[in-house]
């Protein structure tokens, strides 16, 4: 219980300094609703999820890290037969003025591997995004459930 509130209090202390940066938008692009979903405890992995609009040129993101696990892979979730699979892939390009729609049940998202504590529902906790083209971005992320954080997301896009 100690060690858990210890890692609360750095968690959220690291998280006010990203406070602002749940929406970015700058000149190249724009990401909207940052989420993750909450992980029973016990489960090493964790899954993230993110809008990306690419507004005056392609948008590649390359990598992304964050403080919360080991490391963050860019992951694709599809149907291989009637299995689920999800493939590591190193890049995911994003067109020009297309919008990148990361939800839970499919397709792509950030995989956060080796999670340091479960992910619990009200917390918030930054991820980076590198990209090909342009300077990283440090977002916060929201952790939803994935009902809750999927309305959240299809919410900003009616704005
Ligand atoms: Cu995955």
């Amino acid at each position: 219980m100690l060690t858990r509130a210890l890692w609360l209090t750095a968690l959220l202390s690291s998280s006010v300094s990203f406070a602002s940066a749940h929406d970015v938008q700058t000149d190249q692009l724009r990401i909207v609703h940052p989420f993750a979903t909450p992980t029973p405890p016990g489960v090493v992995n964790g899954a993230a999820y993110l809008d990306i609009t690419a507004r005056t040129e392609p948008v590649t993101l390359v990598g992304a890290q964050s403080p919360v696990s080991d490391s963050v892979e860019l992951h694709d979730m599809q149907m291989d037969g009637d299995m689920m699979t999800m493939r590591h892939v190193s890049a995911i390009e994003i067109a020009k003025d297309e919008t990148l729609t990361m939800r839970p049940g499919g397709g792509y998202h950030l995989m956060l591997m080796g999670l340091h504590q479960p992910l619990v529902e009200g917390e918030r906790f930054p991820i980076t995004l590198e990209f090909a083209q342009q300077d990283d971005i440090e977002i916060e992320v929201w952790v939803q459930d994935a009902q809750q954080g999927s309305t959240d997301a299809d919410h900003h896009h009616q704005h």
